[in-house]
């Protein structure tokens, strides 16, 4: 029995461990993405990232709360968010680019794609959401590991992680008051981000001699 109890608590800690250096990975992808990005186009279309690995005892809550079995292997198979990376983009545009560019590389298979910028959830949350496999290579060989995706615009993230709280706050029974300034809260993000991206299109406009100047004088 307590052979048994060790042998599950090393299978959830290799389990974490992967996902960690699953997370790992895709922070090296997109770095690379944001100096090469910078490099060709003067120009960071990535303000941040964050990430996070779900704790053991997240992972076995959400596996009760879906009827799975707390079984190593039936946790790999059917939690796929124990990996998250959350990247903001400046721009609603840019958010779609990083996505692609992420996801159309050779190492990374795309499990399925959730678009809530074009279709944003019946609240107003609005993202891309991604669930994608990296291989993560080990000294017994590659495992291919879970990693949920999320781009989202500043604006778009204000928004969720106001909501968030909020719907923490009242264990998601939140007052019609306040689902309805939460909804108001989405529409005048959503023309933040319009208004954001129309100038930044015309200063870009403007700005593109001396991008081709610079990027001629790079190429000598
Ligand atoms: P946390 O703490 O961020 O990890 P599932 O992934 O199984 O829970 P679903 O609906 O298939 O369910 O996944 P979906 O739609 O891809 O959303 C998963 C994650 O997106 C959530 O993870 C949130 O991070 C975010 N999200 C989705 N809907 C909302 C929303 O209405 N408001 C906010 N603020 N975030 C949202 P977790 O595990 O719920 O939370």
């Amino acid at each position: 029995m307590v052979q048994l109890a060790r042998r599950l608590r090393q299978d959830f800690d290799r389990i974490q461990m992967e996902h960690e250096f699953a997370i790992d990975e895709m922070l090296t992808k997109v770095s690379i993405l944001r100096r090469e990005f910078q490099h060709l186009h003067r120009y960071n279309p990535i303000e941040h990232v964050t990430s996070r690995v779900k704790s053991p005892s997240s992972t076995l809550k959400k596996a009760a709360r879906l009827g799975i079995d707390p079984t190593p292997e039936a946790i790999r198979e059917r939690i796929r968010d124990i990996a998250g990376v959350r990247i903001t983009c400046s721009f609603i545009a840019d958010t779609y680019r990083v996505l692609e560019a992420l996801t159309s590389q050779t190492d990374v298979r795309v499990i399925n794609v959730k678009d809530y910028i074009a279709e944003p959830k019946p609240n107003g949350y609005k993202s891309l959401h991604a669930l994608i496999e990296i291989p993560v290579f080990l000294s017994t060989g590659a495992v291919n590991v879970a990693v949920e995706l999320q781009v989202r615009t500043i604006a778009m993230d204000f928004w969720a992680s106001l909501e968030h709280k909020i719907h923490y706050k009242y264990d998601g029974d939140v007052p019609a008051g306040l689902v309805t300034s939460l909804t108001a809260a989405a529409r005048a993000a959503q023309i933040l981000d319009e208004h954001m991206e129309q100038l930044h299109r015309e200063v870009r406009g403007l700005d593109t001699d001396t991008v081709d100047d610079e990027m001629r004088v790079d190429e000598q």
